[in-house]
């Protein structure tokens, strides 16, 4: 039996009634998807003020729509990694199950997980501004070939922008109310590859650790949620998520 998870994770997590789970950028970048922040972050080139905003994809839509479009294409071409699919193993183990991303890359649900509440929303859907008309990859695509100076427009005439939440705007309500309760319920609470920049979804471990949560950050550098966590894993979520569920496995009573 080869145990590398550190004992005191496995017993208290083994021992959870709920656990939930909190993603960032970093699980999906061994799948070849950059990260936001850091060393080969998507934005140490351009800032996020200058992109990530409703204001920029106004005044610059081309510019913005051809970064999102870009983007898309890298999503659509990379797959889920060893770390995906060890959240969705690991979802079949306690009572209760939450995993909760930042990410707008589909990449859980490509794992298999189900019910994932995103809270950034979704880089393969895309709507008008105007009519809320939805446009799916496949449909975006064939817009986006005939548009013309690369401005995406809806039959109705209105602005077509991905299904994705900029600074400044508010969070799907739903999901975000269903991100606390599971954070405010959760027994173990993980956060795996996020900075824990962004608010509010960066309040998620502290609002666990406040309700009585065991936390856990997975990640390969310290972050500003270091000092809250009450284990940290250091290294790459694709390494030492599966090796987490494995010893679980191995260590829970036979049924
Ligand atoms: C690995 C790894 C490996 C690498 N293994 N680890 C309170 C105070 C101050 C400001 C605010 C506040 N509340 C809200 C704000 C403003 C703002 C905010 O938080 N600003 C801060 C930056 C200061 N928040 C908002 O504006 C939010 N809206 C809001 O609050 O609205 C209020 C409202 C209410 C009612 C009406 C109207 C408004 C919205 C936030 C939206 C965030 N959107 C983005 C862009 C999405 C679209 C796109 O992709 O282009 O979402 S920003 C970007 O950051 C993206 C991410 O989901 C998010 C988080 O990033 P993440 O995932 O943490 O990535 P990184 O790159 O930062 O970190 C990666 C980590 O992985 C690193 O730690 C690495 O070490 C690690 N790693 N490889 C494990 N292999
Ligand atoms: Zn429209």
């Amino acid at each position: 039996m080869k145990i590398l998870s550190d004992p005191s994770a496995i017993e208290v997590i083994k021992k959870a009634k709920n656990i939930a789970v909190l993603t960032g950028a970093g699980i999906s970048a061994e799948s070849g998807i950059p990260t936001f922040r850091g060393e080969n972050g998507l934005w140490t080139k351009l800032s996020p003020e200058e992109l990530a905003s409703f204001e920029s994809f106004y005044q610059n839509t081309a510019v913005v729509m051809e970064w999102y479009k870009h983007r898309q294409e890298v999503i659509m071409k990379c797959k889920p990694n060893p770390g995906h699919y060890a959240l969705n193993e690991l979802s079949r183990l306690p009572e209760h199950f939450d995993l909760i991303t930042q990410n707008i890359d589909g990449l859980h649900q490509r794992a298999g997980s189900r019910d994932v509440i995103e809270l950034h929303g979704n880089l393969l859907e895309n709507y008008c501004i105007r009519c809320g008309q939805k446009y799916s990859v496949e449909e975006f695509d064939e817009v986006f070939k005939n548009a013309i100076n690369h401005v995406p427009r809806c039959h109705c005439g209105g602005l077509i922008r991905p299904n994705v939440v900029w600074f400044g705007e508010a969070l799907p309500r739903e999901n975000l109310e269903m991100a606390y309760n599971a954070a405010i319920h959760a027994d173990v609470f993980l956060s795996v590859g996020t900075s824990g920049q962004v608010r509010p979804a960066a309040d998620l471990p502290n609002l666990a650790k406040q309700g009585g949560a065991f936390l856990i950050e997975i990640n390969t550098q310290k972050t500003v949620l270091s000092g809250e966590a009450d284990l940290i894993l250091q290294g790459n979520s694709g390494e030492i998520l599966p090796q987490l569920v494995e010893d679980i496995k191995t260590l829970l009573p036979k049924a």
